[in-house]
């Protein structure tokens, strides 16, 4: 762990955590200056002592700022945006306050809702093997709340949301990209803005970033993840198979 004073993101070793994704991106479009410490997950480094209690929720993103520690990416962001304001620093949200208000309704509704999505598409189809199985009924449905609720913020041929990046675009872009990436149906106006949108450097800087070529086995095995979740059922079956 990073004993140096200064600014580091502590992130996954896989490079997948669309949450560690949110705050790389916010605090590279800040222009502010970080290392990433990486904890591994699959060996429960996020429950050692030390990393802890300085998160208090011993998950990945957590941010230390000069030995200020906070996780959680939603804050990070919000804490950000605040103690680095425009004019000085680029902005991460919108200027105008109910555009500001949508982005983070937006940020709010990917962590609390279209759970179907994420679970049937997570970042590993993403980033390793795509997804063998169609969307299930549940899946389908969140699909098309998630393209619904883009579609009525989009305008046609906006390359934005709200006229000027915001955080919100990178997240909604990763969103869509889960449904993009394993060949499920978007339509073609929201696939542009998503494939758009994923060419922003500080995107690609975490996308092409390196990880393990293979996801390791353990993955899947981490009790983290819901007994009755596919990719979890099919990685014990396999292990107690071998
Ligand atoms: N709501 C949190 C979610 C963070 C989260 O779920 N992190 C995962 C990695 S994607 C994690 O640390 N999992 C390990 C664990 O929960 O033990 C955020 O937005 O930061």
């Amino acid at each position: 762990m990073s004993d140096q004073p200064g600014r580091a993101l502590y992130g996954e070793t896989l490079w997948i955590s669309p949450y560690v994704f949110s705050s790389f991106v916010a605090l590279h479009e800040k222009g502010l200056a970080f290392v990433v410490d990486e904890v591994s997950l699959l060996e429960n480094a996020q429950q050692a002592d030390a990393y802890r209690e300085r998160s208090l929720t011993a998950r990945v993103p957590m941010l230390d700022d000069g030995g200020f520690c906070l996780a959680e990416s939603s804050a990070i962001a919000d804490y950000l945006e605040d103690a680095y304001p425009a004019p000085g620093h680029p902005r991460v949200f919108p200027e105008n306050l109910r555009d500001r208000a949508r982005a983070r309704m937006l940020m709010a509704w990917f962590r609390s809702d279209l759970g179907a999505v994420r679970e049937e598409r997570p970042t590993t189809t993403m980033f390793y093997e795509r997804a063998t199985r169609p969307l299930s009924s549940a899946g389908i449905e969140a699909a098309g709340k998630l393209i619904r609720g883009a579609e009525s913020l989009l305008r046609p041929g906006a390359s934005s949301l709200f006229g000027a990046w915001c955080l919100a675009d990178s997240e909604l872009a990763f969103m869509l990209h889960r449904l993009i990436l394993n060949g499920d149906e978007v339509p073609a106006r929201l696939r542009a803005y998503a494939q758009a949108q994923w060419q922003r450097p500080v995107v690609r800087a975490f996308i092409d970033h390196s990880r393990p070529v293979k996801l390791p086995r353990e993955y899947w095995l981490m009790p983290v993840h819901p007994a009755d979740n596919e990719f979890a059922r099919a990685a014990r079956e396999e292990a107690s198979r071998s």
